[in-house]
């Protein structure tokens, strides 16, 4: 298999401001054509087992021998993250800090109800990576991002009901509706297959818009940094990822 792309010091720090000045930083096609395919490969499997169902899988250990795990587990995608991350917050993570991956894959009449699901991650950096992305339809599922638009809280209470607050169905309603009347502006991002996007997710309030049902929209997210990975709440709340 072809090594993953080893980023420079100029890339991560393009990456780093984009970060905090725009609210998402971008690496076009981070994956060549073989690792795509490779990529796709492995998620149609899990998506034929599950037959127009929409599913998440969590966590490393339950995608053995996937790209996904090869990619989380490689020096290049390490470092990218670790620096991407140290020069963008101005920390050094903590040693013991793992990276969560999520495969997710929306398909079928349940993926409406897994859009617009309006969330704060429980991590400090998310890195998403679309795999297969709707083509060809005015609902191609676009990724929507309010950047920025909190600070890490220090207390993991004040945290948990702030995403009470948030991410319940009135309120995931309320800011589809203000997005659609013009009081909220958003960025929305159409995805493409390979890249790779940076956003400050514990930061940032984001879901993806509604999707064709028929496609397979899937993408992976590498969850980086709980800020209150001491506390047995974010315990509770981590694998989750959000
Ligand atoms: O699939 C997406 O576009 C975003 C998913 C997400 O934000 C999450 O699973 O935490
Ligand atoms: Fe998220």
């Amino acid at each position: 298999m072809p090594t993953f792309m080893e980023v420079d010091a100029d890339t991560v720090s393009r990456l780093a401001n984009d970060l905090n000045q725009v609210g998402i930083a971008l690496i076009e096609n981070y994956l060549c054509h073989e690792q795509l395919r490779m990529a796709r490969s492995d998620i149609e499997k899990e998506a034929h087992l599950r037959e127009k169902r929409s599913f998440a899988i969590r966590g490393a250990p339950d995608i053995p021998g996937t790209l996904f795990e090869r990619l989380a587990g490689s020096g290049e995608f390490q470092r990218l993250l670790l620096s991407v991350y140290s020069l963008g917050t101005g920390r050094v993570p903590s040693p013991s800090e793992k990276i969560h991956t999520v495969v997710r894959c929306l398909q079928g009449r349940d993926s409406a109800g897994e859009s617009n699901r309006f969330h704060y991650d429980a991590t400090t950096l998310t890195i998403l990576l679309p795999v297969f992305i709707p083509e060809h339809s005015t609902e191609s599922g676009r990724f929507v991002l309010l950047p920025n638009i909190r600070e890490l809280r220090c207390s993991a209470l004040l945290n948990l009901l702030e995403k009470a607050v948030i991410q319940n169905r009135i309120s995931q309603w309320l800011v589809t509706r203000a997005i659609a009347f013009g009081l909220l502006r958003p960025i929305k991002v159409a995805l493409v297959p390979g890249n790779l996007y940076f956003f400050w997710g514990y930061r940032s309030l984001h879901a993806n818009e509604p999707c064709n049902s028929q496609a397979l929209r899937s993408t992976v997210l590498f969850h980086f940094d709980n800020p209150h990975r001491c506390s047995n709440i974010a315990r509770w709340l981590m694998p989750k990822g959000r």
